[in-house]
């Protein structure tokens, strides 16, 4: 049997375990990225561990996420970022040189190697044919010492694409498509692999769109071959030198196929408050918007950038409408100032907004009361634009930018303007906002470590108890999003690197005194749903939990990343064996876990008493045994310390 292209990265890296769905691998990882708002967290990790230098053969921090800087706080996180950089053998790229995804994607991914980032949309390498996985900040800075990241071996899907997109119909319309049928926890133990002749047709932006946003699919990531086309890109980057071929066996096998035909698609959008809420726009209707934002990692290429360009030339935005465009790096935007393009968005009323993620993660740009907002970027959980009752509708840019002139949602498909952009073959090529880390082991000594006050320690871990009592502070439904536990925005993302501050804020959506209820309990337990902790790879939704006191997450089932992030804070995440029990707990219940350690050392079902209702259930942790000496050290940082003695 054939190897499907997940399989042969996976194999050319695998230094622990045997490839097999289902079973825990530890794999090589060939680069590492960080950004800012979980990045301070992974610095502190790694400074904790103790490693002179990095030993990936590459690792870049960039600064993206807190460029807002209402306060002194972000400016001295990124000074600590740099000087941990300086020091340690990381490239940093400097606040201004844009979204960390569109940047690694222009310089620094390449075929065939694997890639781990403290950001869920670290997927969106796969568009190059890299292995590109979201993790938590720790995992990423494990890596960066050397250390292998673990997975679960993943089945692999293949969406077979034959046919041309129609114009006016993006390769966002392709992801939207994907979300609709599989929905948001469909890819969830899965790795997507994009085929068929219909993948010669897209460019690597295009498909860098595709695998940014499979991370809504719950996937552990998305990949495309490398082709010509991928060969054209990093020549046009002049990163020739490192690009390889990369097909899959033609008779290599799959899970399961979906087939799309390009030219059926028409233009699709996700509705508020879920990206899988997909409907065409067709269907929608004609909805009044008030606001329009172009940019984040998913749609902000030079490519998508042109296209609204083009469809804004000569016209006027709808004076009901703010539209926002954020070009992805400073690369995009020295191309578009050079070209021109740029003249023709400011000239049509557009507010240029600095090359960042700001609105997708809440910093500024809220939207008017119950206003609709029409964003080109790849999460529309409820909340997360800043605005309680805002209405977020997730489109490509084609329908964005034509939807900001008419002041209404817009099937673009009737406009008969054309808008083909070609890739220029050569792109503008100054990475002078990338710092070098220090040449020599004498001047990385001589760095120091810079800690701004907003620097708070890590929350204090302990090794696993034999036994656990906690109340049910919590009890919440599926889909439960990182962005629900711990939230973003432009109040909070500030104190990322300080954990006592940021508790006050947790799960605020679900539960406005969550933080007191959880000190008056003291340890607690936390009940949730299906695919609970999706969305952002944030270890801040298991270290500020851990610091409040929680011992247990108890749900259906865990999104990928966050289960990983509450076994490396060492929070039990456990499973109900009969889902039926979900509805047998209520909040204030006071909960046992008599024998929890000697069970999960036996791999025995684990017990849980519910002392005020008199029931017992069973429970499961689906965790591998590497996983278990985590929990029972009390959390990877110190099973990683114990490790390296
Ligand atoms: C997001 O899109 O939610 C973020 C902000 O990029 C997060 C990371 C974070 O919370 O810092 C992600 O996707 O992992
Ligand atoms: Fe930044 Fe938004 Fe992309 Fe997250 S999804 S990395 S916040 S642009």
């Amino acid at each position: 049997m054939g190897l499907t292209l997940c399989e042969k990265i996976i194999k050319n890296h695998l230094v622990d375990g045997e490839y097999a769905p289902g079973n825990e691998v530890g794999i090589r990882i060939d680069q590492t990225l960080t950004q800012d708002a979980t990045g301070t967290m992974a610095y502190l990790e790694l400074e904790a561990m103790d490693i002179d230098k990095v030993k990936t053969e590459l690792s870049v921090a960039y600064i993206d996420h807190n460029t807002l800087q209402t306060g002194f706080e972000n400016a001295d996180d990124h000074r600590f970022i740099q000087s941990v950089c300086k020091k340690r053998g990381v490239r940093y790229s400097r606040p201004g040189n844009g979204i960390c995804h569109q940047v690694h994607l222009e310089r620094f991914g390449i075929p065939g190697k694997t890639l781990i980032g403290s950001d869920s949309h670290t997927p969106t390498g796969g568009g190059l044919g890299m292995l590109a996985m979201g993790a938590g900040g720790l995992d990423v800075a494990v890596a960066m010492g050397g250390g292998a990241y673990y997975i679960t071996v993943p089945e692999v899907i293949k969406v077979n694409l034959t046919g041309k997109l129609s114009p006016y119909v993006a390769a966002k319309d392709i992801i939207l498509e994907v979300l609709r049928i599989l929905s948001v926890k469909g890819g969830v133990g899965k790795v997507i692999e994009y085929g068929g002749e219909g993948v010669k047709t897209l460019s690597v932006p295009e498909r860098a769109t595709i695998t940014n946003m499979g991370a809504e699919l719950g996937a552990t990531t998305s990949v495309f071959p490398s082709d010509e086309i991928t060969y054209e890109f990093m020549k046009a980057q002049s990163r020739e030198q490192d690009w390889v071929e990369l097909l899959p066996d033609e008779d290599a096998e799959y899970s399961r196929v979906i087939d799309i035909d390009l030219c059926k698609l028409a233009p699709l959008a996700a509705m508020p408050h879920m990206p899988d809420n997909v409907k065409s726009v067709a269907e929608i209707g004609e909805i009044k918007v008030d606001q329009v934002l172009i940019g984040s990692c998913t749609n902000s290429s030079l490519l998508d950038m042109m296209k609204v360009a083009k469809i804004l030339k000569g016209k006027k935005v709808h004076p009901s409408v703010s539209l926002g465009i954020a070009p992805g790096s400073k690369q995009v935007l020295n191309m578009l100032a050079l070209n021109g393009a740029l003249a023709d968005m400011i000239d049509a009323g557009a507010r240029i907004l600095e090359s960042a993620c700001g609105p997708c993660i809440g910093m500024g740009q809220s939207p008017c009361s119950a206003g609709v907002s029409l964003r080109t970027f790849n999460r529309n959980f409820e909340g997360r634009s800043g605005t309680a009752d805002g209405k977020v509708y997730l489109v490509s840019p084609e329908t964005a930018a034509v939807s900001a002139l008419t002041g209404v949602l817009t099937d673009a498909t009737k406009s008969t303007d054309d808008i083909s952009v070609e890739l220029p073959a050569k792109f503008i090529i100054n990475d002078n906002m990338i710092e070098m880390p220090a040449a020599t082991p004498e001047e990385a000594a001589e760095v120091e470590v810079y800690y701004g006050p907003n620097i708070k320690p890590f929350p204090k871990t302990e090794p696993l108890a034999d036994s656990i009592s906690a109340t049910a502070v919590l009890k919440v439904a599926d889909n439960i999003t990182t962005d629900h536990i711990m939230p973003a925005g432009a109040k909070i993302l500030p104190y990322r690197s300080n954990i006592p501050h940021l508790s006050q804020f947790c799960f605020r959506q679900c539960d406005e005194n969550f933080a007191e209820h959880c000190k008056e309990a003291g340890s607690c337990i936390i009940i949730g749903g299906n695919n609970y902790g999706q969305g952002s790879s944030r270890e801040h939704a298991a270290l500020v939990p851990l610091y409040l006191g929680v011992k247990a997450v108890i749900t259906k089932s865990f999104a990928r990343i966050h289960k990983a992030n509450l076994v490396n804070a060492s929070i039990l995440p456990l499973n109900f064996v009969n889902a039926d029990d979900y509805d047998k707990i209520s909040v204030g219940d006071k909960l046992i876990l008599p024998k929890i350690k000697e069970e999960l050392r036996s791999g025995a079902d684990i017990t849980l008493v519910n002392e005020t209702k008199n029931e017992e259930y069973k429970l499961i942790c689906d965790v591998s045994e590497r996983q278990i000496d985590i929990l029972t050290a009390g959390g990877l940082l110190d099973y990683t310390k114990e490790e390296n003695k």
